[in-house]
């Protein structure tokens, strides 16, 4: 698992070079937003069940097909899954921000995901438009708190949506 300061420090060791002006560059901008990646991690933990529970009732309000008969969510069990699925990508995503880096999701929830999805048939455009509702929930939710800019918030959401939306090659 890697960090944006473990990951710079791989990239310079591998190339057995000091850091130079990118890489400094890149540690002022994550050490300078560390606050903001701090803060919004708190804003999160203060109502992660609540922000769980109102994207998936978005989700549903958007496409109720998927509680009908049928529908990937029909049953209290499949239901319940796919609420646990959403606290996962925002638990993880949450570390992702603090990280400053998207490798805790490759290695802890991506990893096999859309195969697994597949397997089950469970649909991935809805997945990734309940992931895309959580993160505008948490972005109202970390501007609340104070944050004033809360673009860095997209990274962990957009990576989870982009790597589950990649074609098989
Ligand atoms: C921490 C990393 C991690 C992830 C990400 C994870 C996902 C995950 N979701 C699963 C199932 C599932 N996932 C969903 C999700 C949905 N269905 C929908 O209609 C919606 C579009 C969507 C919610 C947004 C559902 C319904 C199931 C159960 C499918 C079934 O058993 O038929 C399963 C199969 C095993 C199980 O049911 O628990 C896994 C492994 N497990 C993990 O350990």
């Amino acid at each position: 698992m890697r960090d944006a300061v473990t990951s710079l420090i791989k990239n310079y060791d591998v190339a057995g070079r000091y850091f130079d002006r990118n890489a400094i560059d890149s540690l002022k901008s994550y050490f300078e937003s560390g606050t903001a990646r701090v803060q919004a991690a708190a804003a999160i933990n203060s109502n992660a069940a609540g922000l769980v529970k109102q994207a998936g009732l978005k989700l549903y309000e958007e496409l109720p097909e998927l509680i009908r008969p049928g529908g990937n969510s029909y049953t209290t069990r499949r239901y319940a899954a796919c609420l646990r699925d959403m606290d996962y990508y925002l638990r993880y995503a949450t570390y992702a921000l603090v990280a400053g880096n998207t490798n805790v999701l490759d290695e802890r929830v991506l990893q096999g995901l859309r195969e697994t999805y597949n397997s089950l048939g469970v649909p991935i455009g809805p997945t990734v438009r309940g992931v895309q509702i959580l993160k505008d929930l948490v972005k109202e939710q970390v501007a609340s708190a104070g944050v004033a800019n809360t673009a860095f918030v997209d990274e962990p959401f957009d990576h989870i949506t982009r790597e589950l939306s990649e074609k098989d090659i």
